[in-house]
């Protein structure tokens, strides 16, 4: 493993109260100490990058589970490694979220479109669609303010589109914002009185119950439920009206609000916490994984470079020893490294034959098990390692 990673003071700030419902900060429940930036791909191998604190607690009022540190979000967004469209399913599920909701001639922001996948499947359904995105690295496929969403590109937008939207959409977005509740209200100011606000985000319920610690990196500060999101969404003064169980990125909640009416105080839902269950899922998944991986030695790659790669891979101190390389399908990622460890990645069309493929990602085993070569057999490290 590298040892030679710094913390960089100055770039990550400490929590102090929790983002919802402002309950003083608690002891973590998991502490995975200094870890690199989940989509800081190197160079070289074993290069040093930068590490920083990342430890989970949970708020006792709302039952927000969030980080103890919150990195700069310049740091982490501003030049970013992710693209949306290498992962053809997630493509596919665009299309269906524009599909359901897309009407022509309505205006649509889309907020961290990323390269303006979202927008531009409303945009061919006949949405006037725009895209708000501070990374500049990444072309958008439809007009984009790069900026993070703010008074400045909330009047940007209005600008733009000619008037407040009527559908803002923000995917895979709320558990990367630190200031969510003033994230919220831009939202609603930027909205239409009779417009509609869609958020997706990978579900907490659904990370416990796989005990899936991988999704826990820098850029998630907050792991919701719809019983925390719901509490968010009221201090924002908007309403949820209806809540959608999706199955991206191993479950995901998609909620459908709308500005709150005068008077209206929705009830909130009440939360359980679910910390015991992941705790004893995620431990044993870090006790197997070793394990697993030893028994397939010399006969196993890796499919795959997300960001959760780099959570579970340095928290359980994998290195190409026991996988030599993955594949992905990012021409960014491809000819780098996963950070913090020496296991290259190559391009899917040198996957070789390896006998077992284990799926880093494994959000997308179904599709990537299609891709294997004859021969090779799929596993996941989660939920629990398993040749599938
Ligand atoms: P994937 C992303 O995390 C980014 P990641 C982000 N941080 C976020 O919030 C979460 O989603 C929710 C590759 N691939 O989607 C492409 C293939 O090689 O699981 C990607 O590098 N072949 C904003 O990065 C990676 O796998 C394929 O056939 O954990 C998938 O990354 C397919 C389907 C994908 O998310």
């Amino acid at each position: 493993m590298v040892l030679t990673d710094t913390v960089v003071a100055g770039q990550c700030l400490v929590a102090q109260a929790c983002r919802i419902c402002g309950d003083p900060t608690r002891e973590p429940f998991l502490d995975l100490g200094l870890m690199p930036l989940a989509n800081d791909y190197q160079t070289e191998p074993g290069a040093g990058c930068q590490r920083f604190p990342l430890a989970v607690w949970e708020g006792g009022k709302c039952g927000l589970v969030q980080l103890t540190h919150v990195v700069s979000p310049e740091v982490l967004f501003e030049d970013y490694a992710y693209v949306t469209s290498c992962s053809l399913p997630m493509v596919d599920h665009f299309a269906g979220l524009a599909g359901q909701f897309a009407v022509v001639g309505a205006k649509v922001v889309d907020i961290g479109s990323n390269d303006g996948t979202l927008p531009a499947a409303f945009a061919a359904l006949g949405s006037i669609a725009i895209a708000i995105e501070p990374a500049r690295n990444i072309e958008c496929k439809v007009p984009k303010i790069t900026r993070f969403l703010d008074e400045v590109a909330v009047s940007e937008a209005i600008d733009l589109l000619r008037g407040k939207a009527d559908i803002i959409t923000a995917t895979n977005v709320c558990a990367h914002v630190d200031d969510l509740l003033g994230f919220l209200g831009h939202v609603r100011t930027l909205l239409a009185d009779d417009g509609h606000f869609i958020a997706e985000w990978p579900d907490w319920g659904k990370i416990a119950a796989a005990g899936a610690f991988d999704q826990i990196y820098h850029e998630h500060l907050s792991y919701l439920t719809f019983a925390s999101f719901a509490h968010a969404l009221r201090e924002a003064g908007l309403q949820a009206v209806q809540l959608q169980h999706i199955p991206v990125h191993g479950g995901s909640l998609r909620i459908l609000a709308r500005p709150a009416r005068p008077n209206e105080i929705a009830p909130l839902p009440t939360y359980k916490s679910l910390v015991p269950g992941f705790m004893q899922a995620a431990e044993a998944t870090m006790t197997e994984l070793p394990v697993f991986l030893e028994s397939w030695k010399g006969r196993i790659a890796a499919y795959g470079a997300p960001a959760k790669a780099t959570t579970l891979l340095n928290a359980v101190k994998i290195d190409e020893g026991l996988l030599p390389y993955t594949v992905d399908s990012t021409p960014f990622k491809v000819g780098r490294y996963i950070p913090g460890t020496s296991i290259p990645i190559r391009p899917e069309s040198e996957l070789g034959n390896p006998e077992c493929a284990l799926i880093l990602a494994w959000n997308f085993a179904e599709e990537i098990v299609r891709k294997l070569p004859e021969g090779t057999r799929g596993a996941v490290p989660i939920p629990f390692p398993r040749v599938l």
